[in-house]
């Protein structure tokens, strides 16, 4: 039997990054001055690369924009992912961002069977903190027993690193585990880390990708008057 679930936050819990962490990066840039803007298609390329600091690296590296002088490229890139994140945790004490359908129904049906509850992001723990702080459940982050963030581990997704870095704290076996993931490094991740039990649940930015290793592909977990349509996957056939 299934034991606990875990969870991706970034596109699984809630659809942050088009109108979050994009508008955040955007907001940074701007503030310091740089011309570069990330429109909403650009940043889905982007997306292919996990992590916010690695992202803005893969990008000066791609796309070659002005610098500015004597500016060195790590130094650069961790100064405005700091920036960015000032912006985001904004963003989100606003209350801009809520959960996607279906979540926090299927998190408190998790909770009332006694099922455990953990969170594999690439991104901080201080992010998660600040996004189920605004998502109108008082104490929605203390239902999670591990949560497992990006620079805790060496390697970000796809690297299984922070998949078993979860497992480890749960003290589970991949085979008790379900996981709630929304992307293809996300599902790669949870895949190399021996969990087979992944159900992707897709948005704008991820339903192009390659999700056949998933156990379920759907388009949302589903509330009263917005079924799930189940798109593909092993348990779908
Ligand atoms: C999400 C990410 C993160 C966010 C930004 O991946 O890659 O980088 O875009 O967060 P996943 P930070 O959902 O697969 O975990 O800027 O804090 O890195
Ligand atoms: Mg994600």
């Amino acid at each position: 039997p299934f034991e606990a679930i875990i969870c991706d936050v970034d596109g699984t819990l809630a659809d942050t990054e088009r109108d979050g962490h994009r508008c955040a990066f955007n907001a940074a840039f701007a503030a310091a001055g740089l011309d570069w803007h990330w429109d909403v298609e650009t940043y889905g390329r982007l997306l292919a690369v996990t992590g916010g600091r690695e992202r803005v690296a893969a990008f000066i590296a791609e796309y070659r924009p002005a610098l500015p002088p004597g500016c060195e490229v790590g130094v650069l890139a961790e100064r405005l992912h700091r920036a960015k994140s000032r912006h985001y945790a904004a963003l989100l004490a606003a209350g801009t961002i809520g959960l996607r359908p279906g979540v926090l129904r299927l998190l408190r049906a998790a909770r009332t069977a006694g099922i455990r509850l953990a969170i594999a992001t690439t991104s901080s723990p201080e992010n998660v903190q600040a996004l189920l702080a605004h998502a109108g459940e008082p104490g929605l982050a203390d239902w999670f027993e591990v949560i497992a963030a990006g620079d805790m581990v060496a390697h970000k997704k796809p690297a299984p690193d922070v998949y078993r870095l979860v497992l480890e704290r749960l003290g589970l076996g991949p085979e008790r585990c379900v996981v709630l993931e929304d992307s293809a490094p996300g599902l790669q991740a949870a895949r190399a880390a021996g969990l087979e039990a992944v159900l992707v649940t897709v948005n704008d930015y991820t339903r192009g990708q390659a999700l056949t290793d998933a156990a379920l592909v759907v388009d949302g977990l589903g509330e009263p008057g917005a079924p799930v349509t189940v798109l593909y996957g092993r348990l779908g056939e």
